[in-house]
């Protein structure tokens, strides 16, 4: 495989998938990306697809209008004649047809690896953002500070616009030009992605999540410490989060690029840091051993959540690394606001509040997410993809007036609250219609008391009953939406 960008003697990056015969692997946001770029790079595409329904059926059909074949309903086997695979983030490096792949020595890469690819020399470069939990609040936040400073940006990857998009667009001159890109990268994105090579990259922080797609939490945090690969100016890493370190301390930089932390309490040295409420950095500065810069106040972020002010924090040291002025720190973190589902007061009924936080698709942002109120009633559930419910069950066990469950793995979640919290109520909603989340908040209500939270973070991913987890957080939003118009 490609070791690095590829370089222009004579010919466009885009030649180098011209007359290629190429697989995409998946019929989604990103497949339908990277079919379209690689078929407009004048590679003869064959998208294949496990899923075989009337909306893919007539995606088929206008592609193949532009070309490009579709193979519905058999994900596993090679199509003939393939010469590259490229697949979507989602499919597990144990899906049979990467094996079929293997079988024949053909090269398997993600889309972002094709982005990395397809960029001349005069691209724009990558701020890469990753971590379990707040790569999205923080590539926004990353965003949105390069935007105060003036510079042309978007806020690529994970966060759902497709990077190839955006290269192509710049590469083939209709689309924006970039000055800079904020990119989410997930850790199946890495995976697929060995050659990227960003200007820097933060990994945020490390907790067990998507096990069952990694195989193990080694794996999983591999694929993460991918993002410090060949950095050139500074990798990003929490303090409060050991394994973030040691994952800079494995990477192969380049010459002279620097590790930055970011903490909570005063920064140390090449850190950036928290100082009497305001927001510092004592990395990049002339003399980091006696000065320190101050960027922003603590109330500048929005909210002030302490997670929150360490994804500040991360946002600042890459906007920062990119030789950014601090005043544009500021104005950055005032004009950012955040996500919708990202626990975020939807309305008070009956004097309980109803708080939407499905943004928390794993253990680890449930936790941080109850630990801010009791008593709690808690809407948890959906896909578990690989994860144990003991540890954030018994963390918040104290708190809870009682619990809803719904989704596919919600038996793991009633299993765990059986050890830790036998004495807590729990409401089990066997149902998967469209009118299920309001039987879950009418449940949720009915055990909740004046002046408590009724809390949807549901510790699991949304796609066993929703198409993502803003269509969870929009029918939660609805059914509390219905319980008030009945009360009033
Ligand atoms: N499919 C198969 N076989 C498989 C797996 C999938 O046929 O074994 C097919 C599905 O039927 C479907 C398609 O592949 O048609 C879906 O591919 P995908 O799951 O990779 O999803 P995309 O629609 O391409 O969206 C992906 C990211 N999704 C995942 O990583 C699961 C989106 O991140 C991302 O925004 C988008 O590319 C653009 O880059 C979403 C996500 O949930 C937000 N990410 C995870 C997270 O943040 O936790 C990692």
């Amino acid at each position: 495989m490609g070791s690095g960008q590829v370089t222009f003697e004579g010919t466009r990056p885009a030649d180098s998938f011209a007359g290629q015969h190429i697989t995409v692997a998946g019929l989604g946001v990103s497949g339908l990306s990277a079919a379209r770029a690689l078929a407009g790079c004048g590679a003869h595409v064959t998208v294949v697809d496990g899923g075989d329904d009337d909306t893919r059926r007539q995606t088929a059909a206008v592609l193949a209008e532009e070309g490009i074949a579709v193979r519905l309903g058999d994900a596993d086997s090679l199509p003939d004649g393939t010469g590259l695979v490229v697949t979507s983030p989602g499919w597990k490096p144990s899906s049979p047809l990467f094996a079929a792949a293997a079988a024949a020595d053909v090269d398997v890469i993600g889309d972002v690896e094709v982005a990395w690819r397809l960029r001349g020399p005069d691209a724009a470069p990558w701020l890469a953002v990753t971590g379990t939990n707040g790569k999205t609040t923080t590539t926004r936040m990353l965003g949105s500070i390069l935007r105060a400073a003036g510079l042309r940006t978007a806020e690529v990857g994970n966060i759902g616009t497709p990077i190839v998009d955006v290269v192509l667009g710049q590469e083939r001159g209709d689309g924006a030009t970039y000055d800079v890109l904020a990119v989410e990268l997930s850790s199946y994105q890495l995976h697929w992605a060995p050659s990227v090579r960003a200007h820097s990259a933060a990994v945020l922080n490390l907790a067990p999540d998507h096990l069952d797609w990694h195989g193990s939490m080694a794996a999983y945090a591999r694929d993460k410490g991918r993002v410090y690969e060949g950095n050139r100016v500074a990798c990003v890493y929490n303090t409060a989060d050991r394994a973030t370190e040691d994952l800079v301390r494995e990477a192969d930089v380049e010459e002279g690029c620097r590790a930055v932390g970011f903490t909570l309490g005063p920064p140390g040295p090449s850190q950036l840091g928290v100082v009497d409420g305001i927001l510092v950095d004592r990395a990049f500065v002339a003399d980091r051993q006696r000065q320190a810069q101050e960027l922003a106040e603590v109330a500048d972020v929005n909210p002030p959540a302490p997670h929150n002010i360490a994804n500040a924090l991360a946002a600042a040291a890459l906007a920062r690394a990119f030789g950014v002025p601090a005043a544009a720190v500021r104005d950055g973190l005032r004009a950012f606001r955040p996500d919708a589902h990202r626990i975020s007061h939807v309305a008070d009924v009956d004097s309980v509040a109803y708080v939407d936080d499905s943004k928390a698709t794993n253990t680890h942002a449930a936790e941080a997410s109850l630990a801010a109120y009791a008593p709690v009633v808690w809407i948890a559930g959906g896909l578990a993809k690989g994860a144990s419910f003991d540890e954030l069950v018994a963390s918040a066990a104290e708190r809870l007036r009682g619990v809803v469950l719904l989704g596919a793995d919600r038996a793991l979640i009633g299993q765990a609250l059986a050890r830790h919290a036998p004495e807590v109520p729990v409401v089990d909603v066997d149902r998967t219609d469209t009118g299920a989340m309001s039987a879950v908040v009418e449940a949720a209500r009915g055990l909740a008391r004046a002046g408590d939270t009724v809390l949807l973070a549901p510790a699991c991913a949304s796609m066993d009953m929703f198409t993502n987890y803003n269509e969870r957080g929009d029918a939660f939003a609805a059914a509390v939406r219905e319980l008030d118009s009945d009360g009033a």
